[in-house]
C-alpha cells in the first residue's frame, strides 16, 4: 500500500517534509495539500485544497502530516481523529495544555493511537547513539545532561513565550526520553536581550534524579547550533553535528528517518514515535517553565498516564 499523504500547512516546514516524503521516503506520495496562502500551497506542485478540514476528509487522502502554525493544530488533530486517520502534528502538540487534553481525551475515547508528535530529535543519529550509550549502562548512572540549542534569529511569528512553549519542547522531550518524567523545572534569564525574553536557561530535575540544564537561545546569531553533553557517574557521551544555517540542515536525517519511521507505521496499521502524551506533558512542562517566578522551583504536576498509552 502507498500511504496517500495530505499536508496541511506548506510553509518552511511543510514544504521540507514533502520534499523529503518525496525524494528520500518510499512508500508514501504527497497527495495534497493546504494552506492558507493558495500560493505558496501551489508551489509544492500537487492537488491544492483550500479547506484543510475538507483535505483530512478527503477519501484519496490516508494520513496527514500537520506543519502549520502552532495555534492551529488542535483542530486539525482533533479532525484526524474524528475521520479516523493517522497524523503526524509538528511539536507542538498544542501550544495551550487544553488543547493538548482534550486531544488526549479523544484519543483515549477513540481507543486506539493515530497521533504522532515531530518530536525529530529522537530519531537523529547522534541523539539516538547516545541513548544507546546510556541504556547500555556503560556511562553507569545518569547524573547531568548540558543542552545548547541555538537558532540565528527567531521567525517572524514568534511572540511571547515562544522561546519555551515552541523551542524549548525540544529539550522538555529529550530529557523525558532519555531520563523519564521531569519532576520540577526552574528558570533563570539573563538580562533582557529582547522582547521575547531570549535566551533562557531551563532547569529540570527529574524523578529519576537527574538534574538537566538548558540553554535556548533563538536569537544567537552566529548559526543553529544544537549540541548536549551527557555526564554519568561513570563517564560522558555527547551528541552533536555541524553549526548550519536552521534546523532543517542540522536535523535533515533525523526528519528523514522521522517520516520513514511514520510512513511504516501507517503501513503498520500502529503510532510511532512521539505520542499525544508526549506532546500533552511537554506542553505541561513548558507551561511550568512559563509560570515560573524569577527564582524557585516549579513542580510538574500530571495526572496519571491513561492505559492507552502504557
Ligand atoms: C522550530 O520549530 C524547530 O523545531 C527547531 O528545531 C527549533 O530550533 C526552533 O527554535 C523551532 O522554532
Amino acid at each position: 500500500m502507498t500511504v496517500r499523504v495530505g499536508i496541511i500547512g506548506t510553509g518552511v516546514m511543510g514544504a521540507d517534509h514533502a520534499r523529503t516524503l518525496r525524494d528520500a521516503v518510499t512508500g508514501a506520495t504527497v497527495e495534497a495539500v493546504s494552506d492558507a496562502d493558495r500560493s505558496q500551497a501551489a508551489s509544492v506542485g500537487v492537488r491544492v485544497v483550500n479547506d484543510p478540514i475538507a483535505l483530512i476528509k478527503d477519501p484519496d487522502i490516508d494520513a496527514v502530516l500537520i506543519a502549520s502554525s502552532d495555534a492551529t493544530h488542535e483542530e486539525f488533530v482533533l479532525a484526524c481523529l474524528a475521520a479516523g486517520k493517522p497524523a503526524l502534528c509538528e511539536k507542538p502538540l498544542a501550544p495551550d495544555v487544553a488543547g493538548c487534553q482534550r486531544i488526549v481525551a479523544a484519543e483515549a475515547q477513540l481507543g486506539r493511537r493515530l497521533i504522532s508528535v515531530g518530536f525529530m530529535r529522537r530519531y537523529d543519529p547522534g541523539y539516538g547513539a547516545l541513548k544507546r550509550t546510556l541504556d547500555a549502562g556503560d556511562l553507569g548512572a545518569p547524573l547531568l545532561l548540558h543542552c545548547v540549542h541555538r537558532n540565528v534569529s527567531a521567525p517572524d511569528w514568534f511572540a511571547g513565550d515562544m522561546v519555551i512553549t515552541n523551542s524549548a519542547g525540544h529539550e522538555i522531550d529529550i530529557t523525558r526520553w532519555l531520563f523519564g518524567e521531569i519532576a520540577s523545572v526552574t528558570v533563570h534569564r539573563p538580562r533582557a536581550s529582547a522582547a521575547l525574553a531570549d535566551p533562557v536557561l531551563l532547569v529540570f530535575e527529574t524523578i529519576s534524579g537527574v538534574v538537566v540544564d538548558a540553554e535556548v537561545f533563538v536569537n544567537a546569531g552566529y548559526g543553529y547550533d544544537v549540541h548536549c553533553e551527557l555526564v554519568g557517574q561513570h563517564g560522558r557521551a555527547t551528541a552533536s553535528g555541524p553549526v548550519t544555517a536552521d534546523w532543517r540542515d542540522r536535523f535533515a536525517d533525523a526528519y528523514r528517518l522521522e517520516l520513514t519511521d511514520w510512513v511504516e507505521g501507517v503501513r503498520a496499521g500502529e503510532a510511532r514515535g512521539a505520542s499525544a502524551w508526549d506532546g500533552y506533558v511537554a506542553s505541561a512542562v513548558a507551561r511550568a517553565c512559563v509560570s515560573a517566578p524569577a527564582t524557585g522551583r516549579v513542580a510538574v504536576e500530571v495526572p496519571p498516564k491513561p492505559v492507552l498509552y502504557k
